[in-house]
């Protein structure tokens, strides 16, 4: 991994194992989410530690630590958990995180909850995990994602000297969302206490650039493409869009095997001799799954020979089930599903098959590779790794990709999609026709571009670019603080 090869330590809101009680008893089973995909191989490549909540809350009973010592066997990285109580679990987890952070940053702002209570359970765990990272010496401690925002004005007011970097999974909003926010100077000079902040994208950091500058907490300026300087009097920050990725040759490999095209054959004799549309989400408002089927009900009605000639597969997987809110989409989701499928199934046909669980990774890239069209119609997402691992998987290169323009990957893959607006229902609709019907050669063309990008710009890239980035800003402030002409006020860093 280039130079950048320090003892690195991931800390994120989630370990990636989680542990559930069954049957009086304890089981592991791995995260699951972008996240988790995405750091996984970074940490199993090079060892180091995870820091996270492995899913238990305080009083729960013992027994719980023996299935992570087996995960770090076969992992080969040490975790090393925080452990919630049961009022942090509600009021910072469910409560700041998934009920302000997410809807604001997604750009729903009138979903948000802005309870003090929160924000005040947002900075005891924030320093719950500041204590338990702050023994840590190891060169290097990236923080992960919106719960965590805190940590570095923490670990600072510990004395903590090591450097501290920040990615932020999901998107950054602009001034007009991010100043609904009570606490935003707050939140936004906590955040500048990182010494990098990445972003997935250039618009996520185009946002933070102007909420920096126009609520006065720095001056930013951009410092070349892709990146930008934040200027705090004390001390300077680093941002930079870094585009998060798939390890593609795992994703290629597996799809080549034998095993996966025998259960594409299978698969293919579960849906029938159709077409087929696949949608592969996390169960959330911000996937866009009631447009996406109110566009695929359209594209059905206003075009017959679709009937008995398509099947669109839609894989959920369950998320946040103990919230009402997740709970009324799901209602909301299985009340369309049922009336699609009653208006238009036929004797030897119903349109829409729907799984709600997780699915090993070898049926997941069958779904992939079977696939003539895939649906990736966020309202907003950070980046999408599924539009990635889709492309990765299309190993005979004939499937189409259907993609929001408001997911981060829409940067990166925008000319080999069909870009579509997905509060567009009739442009969906239509995206969905011509994706369906494209020509055998257009549909090579686009993937076989796609591939390359995401070949080219993978996770090992990704995560060399940012840590190299890390590195090299460390370098620099080494080089100032051996420096004569150095200004003192400056060696604070
Ligand atoms: P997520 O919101 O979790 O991630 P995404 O990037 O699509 O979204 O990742 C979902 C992951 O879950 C994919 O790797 C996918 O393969 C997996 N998955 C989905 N359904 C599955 C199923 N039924 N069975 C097994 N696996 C399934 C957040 C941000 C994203 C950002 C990532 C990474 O919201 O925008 O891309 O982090 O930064």
């Amino acid at each position: 991994m280039g130079d950048s090869g320090d003892q690195l330590t991931i800390v994120s809101n989630r370990l990636p194992a989680v542990l559930k009680r069954c049957d009086d008893a304890w089981q592991v089973e791995p995260g699951s989410g972008g996240l988790v995909q995405a750091m996984s191989p970074i940490l199993c490549n090079r060892g180091g530690r995870w820091v996270g909540w492995p899913g238990v809350t305080t009083g729960e009973p013992d027994g719980w630590e023996k299935g992570l010592r087996q995960v770090e066997v076969d992992s080969g990285f040490e975790l090393k958990p925080v452990v919630l109580n049961q009022r942090e679990f509600e009021q910072f987890y469910e409560g700041f995180a998934n009920s302000v952070l997410w809807p604001l940053f997604h750009g729903f702002p009138d979903r948000c909850d802005f309870d003090p209570d929160f924000y005040a359970a947002y900075g005891q765990v924030n320093e719950k995990f500041a204590d338990a990272i702050a023994g840590v010496d190891d060169d290097l401690l990236w923080v992960h994602d919106y719960h965590l925002m805190e940590v570095a004005r923490r670990l600072r007011n510990k004395d903590y000297g090591g450097r501290l970097v920040f990615f932020l999974h999901i998107p950054f909003p602009s001034i007009e969302n991010f100043s609904k926010l009570p606490w935003r100077h707050r939140l936004l000079t906590d955040l500048l206490h990182y010494d990098l902040i990445g972003f997935q994208t250039e618009r996520d950091l185009h946002h933070f650039q102007n909420c920096v500058n126009y609520l006065g907490v720095g001056a930013a300026e951009e410092d070349g493409p892709s990146r930008c300087h934040i200027e705090l009097g004390t001390r300077e920050v680093e941002a930079g869009a870094f585009p998060i990725a798939i390890d593609y040759q795992d994703f290629a490999r597996r799809a080549a095997t034998d095993e996966v095209s025998q259960r594409v054959e299978v698969l293919q004799g579960d849906i029938g001799p159709y077409q087929m549309l696949l949608g592969v989400d996390r169960l959330d408002y911000s996937k866009g799954l009631i447009h996406r089927l109110q566009a695929y009900e359209m594209a059905l009605e206003e075009h017959l020979d679709l009937h008995e000639e398509v099947v669109f597969l839609q894989l959920v997987v369950p998320s946040r089930e103990n919230v009402d809110e997740y709970q009324a989409l799901k209602r909301e989701f299985d009340r369309i599903v049922g009336r699609i499928n009653g208006r238009f199934s036929t004797a030897a046909w119903q349109p829409i098959h729907y799984l709600y669980n997780c699915v090993d990774p070898e049926q997941l890239s069958a779904m992939y590779r079977l696939a003539s069209v895939a649906m990736v119609t966020p309202l907003r997402d950070g980046m999408n790794l599924v539009s990635k691992e889709f492309c990765a998987s299309q190993v005979d290169e004939s499937g189409v990709l259907v993609l929001s323009e408001f997911a981060g990957a829409a940067e990166q893959l925008g000319s080999g999609a069909v870009l579509v607006n997905p509060y567009d229902i009739g442009q969906t609709a239509q995206a969905i026709y011509r994706a369906i019907t494209m020509e055998a050669q257009e549909r090579s063309q686009r993937m076989k571009s796609m591939r390359e990008v995401i070949e080219h710009s993978d996770v090992y890239w990704w995560a060399e670019a940012f840590l190299e980035r890390a590195h090299r800003q460390q370098q620099t402030v080494q080089e100032l603080l051996t420096s004569d002409s150095f200004p003192l006020e400056r060696r604070s860093v």
